[in-house]
C-alpha cells in the first residue's frame, strides 16, 4: 500500500503543462507525453486541477459537467490512458473535486433560473433585505458583493467567487447525493484520490452581515463541515483505504484541522492550509505591497507543525500552487542566488512533517514573468484587482507593482520545457505568455545539469522514501528567534536530523546544541560544509541537511 505520508504530490495545471495540437492550451495527451519527465522527479502522485466542461472564466473552478472531459482538453479515452500509463509508472491521479460552487452554466442552475424549484433548491437563493439591497453584505473573494440579483425571480444567489461560480446549498441532501455519485464515477473511472477545492466554505451558517469583516466568519469552517466531510468518507472514498484525500482549507483553525485531517481517517487524509502564506500581506489584504515576515513565516509553520503532530494531525505542506507566486520570487533571490535560494527553500517544505507538494515548475526554480500591460494577465482576480485598486485611488503604475507580486497569473505561465520558442510548450500561441527567462530556466536544461535545482529535488524525494525520520519523527523548531536562520531538528526512533537553512543572501554563523561533526551530511547546496564542534558557517541560503543514526 502506498502511504501517503512517504509520498510525494506533484500537481499540473494542465492548461499551463504541455499542448499537443498547437492550439495553445495544454491538454491531457501533454501530461501523458510528460509522465516520464513525472516519473523521473520521482514523486508518487499527481494532483490534476479541473479539466471537465467549463466556460473558463476561472480555469476550470466553474464546472459546467463534472462527468465529461472538456473537449479544449481532450477526451475521455484521453483521461482514461493517461490513468492507465500513470498507473504502469507507479503514479496514481488526485482529480480536483470543486463542490463548493458550479458555474452558472451548469444544467442545475440553468433550471433554477428557469424558476424550477427542484433545482433553486440546489442553490442558496435569497430575497434581498429590501428592494436593492442584497441579503447580507458579504464579500466575493473575487472583489464585489457575493450576492448577484436575478430580475425574474426577484431573488440573489449567493457567489463567493465570480459572479458565474454559483454556491451549491449542502442543506439539501439531493445535493449531497449528486456530489457522491460525481466521487463515484470518477473513482471507477480510475482516479487515485481526491483534492477537494475549498471544501471548509460547503456549510454555511447564519446569513447575517458582517460588521467586522467580509462575512467569511459565517462560512468558514460553517455549524455541518464535520458532519458532511463524515457522510461524504463514509459513502465514496472512505470505503477504500488507497485513496488519498486532500482539502483545501480556506482561512480555517487548527482546532478544525485536527478533525479534518486526523488519524482516524474519518474526514480527509490531510490539509491545505495558507496562513504561511499571507506573511506578505496586510492582515487578510493581499493587493498591498509589504515585505514578507519570516519571524511569523516561522512562527506559523511550526506552530502547525508542532500542533498537528500533538493531535495526529497530518499537513500536506507547500509553497507553491497556481493561487500563489513563485516561491523563488517571493521568499528567495532571483537576482543574485536564484540556484540556492529555490533548492534551500525546497529544502525547508519537504524536510517537514506532512506530505510535500511541488507545483510544475517549482522544481526547476521557474519565476514570476514580470507581465507590465493588463492584456498579459488572464486570471478574473487579477483583472478585477486591478480596476478595483485603481478605483480606490492607486495609480495604473502601482496597480501593476501590485500584481506583479500577488497575480495568480505568476504561476500559471507555461512550464519552460526548452529554451525554444515558448519554451516547447507550443508550437501555436500560447494562450498566456511564456516568462523570458526560458533560455535558462528550463527542463532541458537542468536534466543534463548534475547541479541543478531539479536534480535537487529530485533528491528530495528520494530522501524521504529512504529515511522514514521523515515521513514519521517528530518535529522541534530550534532558535525560532535567529533572525535569519530557519532550523529544526526531526527525531525518530534514537535516529537525529538537523535541517538548517540560511533564509537570507548574509553569511550567518549558527550555533548547535551539540557537536555537528558527528553527523553525516544528506544533502546541502554548496560543494562542502563550514562546520566546526558544534558551529556552522552558513553562506547566502545555504541549506544543510545532517543526519546521525
Ligand atoms: O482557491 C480558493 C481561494 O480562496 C484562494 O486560493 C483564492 O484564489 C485566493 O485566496 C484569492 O486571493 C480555489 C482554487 O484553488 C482557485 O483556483 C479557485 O479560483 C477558487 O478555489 C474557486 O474555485
Ligand atoms: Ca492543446
Amino acid at each position: 500500500m502506498t502511504d501517503f505520508r512517504k509520498s510525494v504530490v506533484y500537481q499540473i495545471y494542465p492548461k499551463s503543462f504541455y499542448d499537443t495540437n498547437g492550439d495553445g492550451l495544454g491538454d491531457l495527451r501533454g501530461v501523458i507525453e510528460k509522465l516520464d519527465y513525472i516519473k523521473e522527479l520521482g514523486v508518487d502522485y499527481i494532483w490534476l486541477t479541473p479539466f471537465y466542461i467549463s466556460p473558463q472564466r476561472d480555469n476550470g473552478y466553474d464546472i459546467a459537467d463534472y462527468y465529461h472531459v472538456d473537449p479544449r482538453y481532450g477526451t475521455m479515452e484521453d483521461f482514461e490512458e493517461l490513468a492507465a500509463e500513470a498507473k504502469k509508472r507507479g503514479i496514481r491521479l488526485m482529480l480536483d473535486m470543486v463542490f463548493n460552487h458550479t458555474s452558472t452554466e451548469h444544467e442545475w442552475f440553468q433550471k433554477a433560473l428557469q424558476g424550477d424549484p427542484k433545482y433553486k433548491d440546489y442553490y442558496i437563493f435569497k430575497k434581498g433585505k429590501e428592494p436593492g439591497v442584497p441579503p447580507t453584505n458579504w464579500e466575493s473573494k473575487f472583489g464585489g458583493n457575493a450576492w448577484e440579483y436575478v430580475e425574474d425571480l426577484d431573488e440573489y444567489y449567493l457567489h463567493l467567487f465570480d459572479v458565474t461560480q454559483a454556491d451549491l446549498n449542502w442543506e439539501n441532501p439531493q445535493v449531497r447525493k449528486e456530489v457522491q455519485e460525481i466521487i463515484k464515477f470518477w473513482i471507477g473511472k480510475g482516479a487515485g484520490g481526491f483534492r477537494f477545492d475549498v471544501v471548509n466554505l460547503i456549510s454555511k451558517g447564519e446569513f447575517k452581515d458582517d460588521y467586522e469583516g467580509d462575512g467569511r466568519r459565517f462560512y468558514t469552517d460553517g455549524p455541518k463541515i464535520h458532519e458532511y466531510l463524515r457522510e461524504l468518507n463514509e459513502a465514496t472514498f472512505g470505503t477504500d483505504a488507497e485513496l488519498v484525500t486532500v482539502g483545501e482549507m480556506s482561512s480555517t483553525t487548527l482546532e478544525n484541522c485536527y478533525h479534518y485531517a486526523g488519524e482516524d481517517g474519518k474526514e480527509l487524509s490531510m490539509v491545505f492550509s495558507f496562513h504561511h502564506l499571507k506573511v506578505d500581506f496586510m492582515g487578510n489584504e493581499k493587493w498591498v505591497i509589504v515585505p514578507f515576515d519570516f519571524q511569523k513565516l516561522k512562527d506559523i509553520i511550526f506552530d502547525w507543525q508542532v500542533k498537528m503532530a500533538e493531535h495526529k494531525a497530518w499537513n500536506a505542506v507547500f509553497w507553491c500552487n497556481h493561487d500563489q507566486p513563485r516561491v523563488v520570487s517571493r521568499f528567495g533571490n532571483v537576482k543574485n542566488y536564484w540556484k540556492e535560494s529555490a533548492k534551500m527553500l525546497g529544502t525547508v517544505v519537504h524536510c517537514l512533517r506532512g506530505t510535500p507538494y511541488i507545483y510544475q515548475g517549482e522544481e526547476l526554480g521557474m519565476t514570476n514573468p514580470g507581465f507590465t500591460r493588463i492584456e498579459q494577465y488572464k486570471d478574473v482576480e487579477s483583472r478585477n484587482h486591478f480596476r478595483i485598486l485603481q478605483e480606490k485611488g492607486l495609480s495604473e503604475e502601482n496597480a501593476y507593482q501590485i500584481l506583479q507580486i500577488h497575480s495568480r497569473d505568476n504561476s500559471r505561465t507555461p512550464m519552460q520545457w526548452d529554451e525554444t520558442k515558448n519554451a516547447g510548450f507550443t508550437t501555436g500561441d500560447p494562450w498566456i505568455e511564456v516568462t523570458k527567462n526560458h533560455s535558462y530556466i528550463n527542463a532541458k536544461a537542468e536534466l543534463e545539469d548534475p547541479d541543478s535545482i531539479f536534480q535537487h529535488y529530485k533528491k528530495l524525494v528520494q530522501l524521504r522514501k529512504d529515511y522514514d525520520i521523515i515521513a514519521y519523527g517528530d518535529i522541534e523548531p530550534l532558535d525560532q528567534k535567529n533572525p535569519s536562520v530557519f532550523a529544526y531538528r526531526r527525531t525518530y526512533q534514537g535516529e537525529e536530523m538537523y535541517v538548517i537553512n540560511n533564509f537570507y543572501g548574509k553569511e550567518v554563523t549558527w550555533k548547535a546544541d551539540k557537536d555537528l561533526t558527528e553527523f553525516c551530511v544528506l544533502l546541502s547546496n554548496y560543494q562542502d560544509t563550514m562546520i566546526h564542534g558544534n558551529q556552522v558557517t552558513l553562506r547566502p541560503y545555504e541549506s544543510i541537511v545532517l543526519h546521525k543514526k
